[in-house]
């Protein structure tokens, strides 16, 4: 299958997340992106391919272009007002405040376009998110022109990402924009599968209304687990979409008995609203070892992920989320794309 990577994701570098009182080396850093590069070709699972270049418009189908706009000129903003470590919110507008009027102040437009304070913006955001998107969008077109399966090895991560909000480490929701070009190349029906640890509140919110994109995701129970204020069972989607959403939170270390049955579940469910493709939200955070997560899965498991997946027998385009084991994480992608492989040819 084709690997769509660029090396340039490392313009996105932050310092430090807020934890606890405490400014914390940022938990999501290019290292990353390095290891599953490196073992996704040590395994030979395919070829890697750079990305080509898309309009802003394949991005505004999913996120505000007022929001785009911010993301295009934050650094530029940020730093003309004498800053020079990486812009990180202090304000937020929730509950009974204005949502319709986009202050001057930047620190107040950053405030109100995140929704935590561990996603620092920096001098190359912009960038590496956007190419982000590209590589989404160039593993779509390889599916739309036959390919059976794709690999958009993109980071920032993205499913945190709403309309027209960032957090969660994310800025722009690759498999959403992926989802979307989907439909806009002549599919009636997509299925997104999200199988990172935390909830995908960000692609949940995007289509959420929608009939046309099936949205499943497994996850830490949001009662506990990051980000706490989405992902519940009893969210099934709203006006056209009601029924066309399925949340399948899992309490803090759940067995991998458990993380399959509701695997099952959501693969059930995908296989009854017969998706022209499925995109999955690769996250690998549910690995035992990940530092910041409380899933048991392994080796065996994240093989067992993979050929379940190829089993849907759709195109299948998957999108890189996280995972925080740094130097683990490429072999758990490794798995997941061999698993895949293995089943599908
Ligand atoms: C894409 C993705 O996986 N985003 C996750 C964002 C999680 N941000 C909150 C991190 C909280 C850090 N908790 C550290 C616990 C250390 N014991
Ligand atoms: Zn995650």
């Amino acid at each position: 299958m084709d690997i769509i990577y660029s090396p340039d994701h490392q313009l996105h570098r932050g310092e430090f997340e807020f934890y606890r009182g405490e400014l914390v080396p940022c938990f999501e850093k290019p290292e990353r992106a390095d290891y599953v590069l490196s073992a996704v070709t040590a395994q030979d699972v395919g070829t890697v391919c750079e990305p080509e270049p898309f309009p802003l418009t394949a991005i505004e189908r999913v996120h505000a272009p007022r929001y785009l706009r911010f993301l295009e000129r934050a650094w530029d903003s940020w730093t003309a007002l004498g800053n020079t470590r990486d812009a990180i919110p202090a304000v937020w507008p929730i509950r009974g405040f204005r949502h319709d009027v986009e202050p001057d102040n930047f620190i107040a437009q950053l405030g109100m376009y995140s929704f935590d304070s561990g996603t620092p913006f920096t001098a190359g955001t912009w960038r590496a998110a956007r190419l982000g998107a590209d590589i989404a969008l160039t593993a779509q077109r390889r599916i739309a022109q036959g390919a059976r399966a794709a690999f958009a090895l993109s980071r920032p991560p993205g499913h945190h990402a709403g309309p027209d909000f960032l957090g969660g480490y994310c800025f722009i929701n690759n498999a959403a924009v992926a989802a979307q070009a989907f439909i806009d190349s002549g599919a009636s029906r997509v299925a997104i599968l999200d199988v990172d640890y935390h909830h995908g509140n960000g692609t949940q919110s995007i289509f959420y209304e929608r009939a046309d994109v099936l949205f499943q995701s497994i996850h830490g129970d949001p009662t506990t687990e990051y980000p706490f204020y989405l992902g519940h069972a009893d969210e099934t989607g709203a006006s056209d979409g009601v029924g066309f959403n399925q949340n399948y939170p899992l309490a803090a270390g759940s067995s991998n008995a458990q993380w399959f049955a509701a695997l099952d579940a959501a693969c059930k469910r995908i296989a009854s609203f017969a998706p022209d493709a499925l995109v999955v939200s690769l996250g690998v955070d549910t690995y035992v070892g990940d530092p910041i997560s409380k899933f048991k899965l392994d080796a065996p498991e994240y093989l067992r992920m993979g050929s379940e997946l190829a089993g849907l027998g759709l195109p299948t385009l998957f999108v890189m989320e996280g995972g925080y084991a740094v130097q683990e994480i490429g072999l758990n992608v490794a798995h997941v794309l061999r698993g895949f492989r293995d089943l599908a040819g």
